[in-house]
């Protein structure tokens, strides 16, 4: 019997809400801190752990037939993958912030000044929308001690609470993407029998919770 493989992350912010997700459709699995894969037991369906970043790829190469996954990964990795359900988790947005001090409050004014980001590839698409030159520093983490050391002018990250900018002496002042949990599958028309019923089973469960 034909078996689909979905691709969840491995540790971080999703991964507890991901299980949860699937536990709740009735699937049962073993759910090791140390094992890459699991197999479900009651449903053709395994189960692949991995870095959040190379879901989005996994899905659309067809090496996981599907993905759970933060919308801003899948903007920034710029695969082609198609949303089949928003998960109503993980929710963030990614914004452009500035020292407390700095009195920026228009975008214009970002015109030639250095933005330090995990996200280049979003970031450029904002400042292209908006017609701003300004120079991208990518940086991979810690992204909010930038502007306190003198490396940046402002920062673009992930905003959930905002804890970490106040902390940070840093003011949000544009937001540039909205993000939560989704599910993804292949770009393509065809889809499963499997994949459709596992679908429906996130689906009662989403509404359940509504
Ligand atoms: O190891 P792996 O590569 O899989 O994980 P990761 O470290 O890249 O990602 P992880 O686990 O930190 O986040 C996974 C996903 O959760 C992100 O891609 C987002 O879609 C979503 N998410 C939701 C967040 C946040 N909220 C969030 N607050 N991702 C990151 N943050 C960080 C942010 O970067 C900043 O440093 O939390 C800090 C800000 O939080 P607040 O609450 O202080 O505003
Ligand atoms: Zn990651």
């Amino acid at each position: 019997m034909k078996t689909i493989k979905i691709a969840i992350q491995k540790s971080g912010r999703l991964n507890e809400k991901s299980v949860e997700l699937l536990k709740n459709c009735g699937l049962n699995f073993e759910n090791y801190k140390s094992s890459l894969i699991s197999k479900v037991t009651n449903f053709p369906l395994e189960i692949l752990f991995l870095r959040d970043d190379d879901i989005p790829e996994y899905v659309q190469d067809g090496i996981a037939d599907l993905g759970i996954v933060g919308e801003n990964v899948i903007a920034e990795t710029k695969v082609s993958t198609h949303t089949l359900q928003k998960l109503g988790f993980g929710k963030c947005t990614l914004k452009i912030a500035v020292k407390k001090d700095e009195l920026i409050s228009d975008i214009a004014e970002l015109e030639n000044k250095t933005i330090a980001t995990s996200y280049p590839i979003i970031l450029q698409d904002y400042l292209d929308k908006n017609n701003i030159k300004a120079n991208i520093r990518t940086i991979s983490g810690s992204v909010e001690i930038g502007p306190g050391l003198g490396l940046s002018d402002a920062i673009c990250d992930i905003v959930s609470t905002g804890a970490t900018l106040k902390s940070n002496g840093l003011v949000p002042f544009a937001d540039v993407l909205s993000s939560e949990a989704v599910l993804i599958t292949k770009n393509t028309n065809e889809s499963s029998h499997l994949i459709e019923e596992l679908l429906q089973r996130i689906q009662s469960v989403l509404r359940a919770k509504n």
